[in-house]
């Protein structure tokens, strides 16, 4: 077959579940190009609303907590109940420490190497807010390509938790039992935004440890949860590496799904996922049409030099910009 538009190449090979047109588009996403920037959003147009049908699980906890290593296993025990499973590892980290995405790679390669599983490290630059949108596009890309099941892997509890949050329908926290100050912050804020806490590596010596550091924080996330939502955050203990206790945190998302569907709580939080991938697009849209606005980029040096001077007020500077950039777009 010929065709002169690669995008349209692009568009069906997504659709057929092409990895490599799958992973293409997620780069194109990804960019910091205004011209990657402009196929992907016509990339994305083109592949529509999206059936918004697949899990969404985001796995959040400290690096070495051993999240790849449990969604290797997970992700397999999915795909053995037919999931289609792709994960995207998204470490604002990693560039900085250099080479724990490709830890993360090696770490999942028995997932890896399954026929139908996607999985791809996003190197992120420390940027959360661009995280959160190239993630949630690529997370459109992957569900337009068929994976049922999306992991959204990312460091550390706090920020980028809450970013990962608003993207996922499930958040897991993978902590180990001798992470003192991370627990004692788990007890206070549980109910912020984990619906499943996963204390894993829980063998060897650390087992016995592990299941009073459960019984503590059972005990918290009844109180942390109390009168605000009727689920209650089910504390499980894993194994990664010994691969135990994975039926039961398989029965815990599954239970979390449930409780999703039967409360009317997913239809409202896919509402919630779309109403922030509106605004977020608009944000990305109105940002880059201003940048590439001719009598901004004229006067830009000026004003900004007027602001460094202190003779203009920063507020002042963007006001007058502003005032460029909506005149020429008034007078259309
Ligand atoms: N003993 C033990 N080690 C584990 C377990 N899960 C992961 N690990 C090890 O902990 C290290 C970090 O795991 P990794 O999955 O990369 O952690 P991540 O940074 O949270 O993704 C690796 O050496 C793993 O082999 C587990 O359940 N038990
Ligand atoms: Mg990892």
């Amino acid at each position: 077959m010929t065709d002169a538009d690669p995008l349209a190449v692009l568009v069906r090979g997504i659709r057929a579940g092409d990895r490599r047109l799958l992973a293409r588009a997620i780069t194109l996403v990804e960019s910091s190009q205004a011209g990657d920037a402009a196929e992907a959003r016509e990339v994305l147009k083109r592949l529509g609303p999206g059936s918004d049908n697949g899990i969404r699980i985001g796995v959040t906890g400290a690096p070495g907590a051993g999240k790849s290593t449990l969604i290797d296993v997970l992700g397999r025990h999915a795909t053995e109940r037919g999931k289609r499973v792709a994960v995207l590892a998204v470490d604002p980290s990693s560039v900085a420490s250099g080479g724990s995405v490709l830890g993360d790679k090696t770490r999942m390669v028995r997932l890896a190497t399954l026929p139908d599983t996607f999985i791809r490290p996003s190197p992120t630059r420390g940027v959360l807010g661009g995280t959160t949108r190239h993630t949630r596009e690529a997370i459109t890309l992957c569900e337009a390509a068929g994976y049922d099941l999306i992991f959204v892997e990312t460091v550390g509890v706090g920020q980028s938790e809450q970013a990962v949050a608003s993207l996922v329908d499930s958040v897991l926290l993978v902590v180990l039992a001798d992470a003192g100050d991370e627990l004692s912050a788990i007890k206070r804020g549980l109910s912020e935004v984990t619906d499943i806490v996963v204390l894993n590596k829980a063998d060897g010596e650390r087992r016995a440890r592990a299941e009073l550091r459960a019984a503590e924080l059972r005990t918290a996330a009844r109180v942390g949860r109390a009168g605000r939502d009727t689920w209650q955050p089910p504390v499980v203990l894993t194994s990664a590496l010994e691969e135990s206790g994975i039926e039961e945190l398989w029965a815990a998302l599954a239970a979390h799904r449930e409780h999703l569907e039967g409360s009317g709580r997913l239809r409202a939080l896919r509402q919630d996922q779309r109403r922030a991938a509106l605004s977020a697009a608009l944000d990305a849209g109105l940002k880059d049409a201003f940048s590439r606005d001719q009598a901004v980029a004229a006067a830009y040096a000026a004003v900004e030099q007027h602001v460094l001077s202190g003779a203009l007020s920063p507020n002042a500077g963007a006001e007058r910009l502003l005032e460029l950039f909506l005149d020429r777009a008034r007078s259309g």
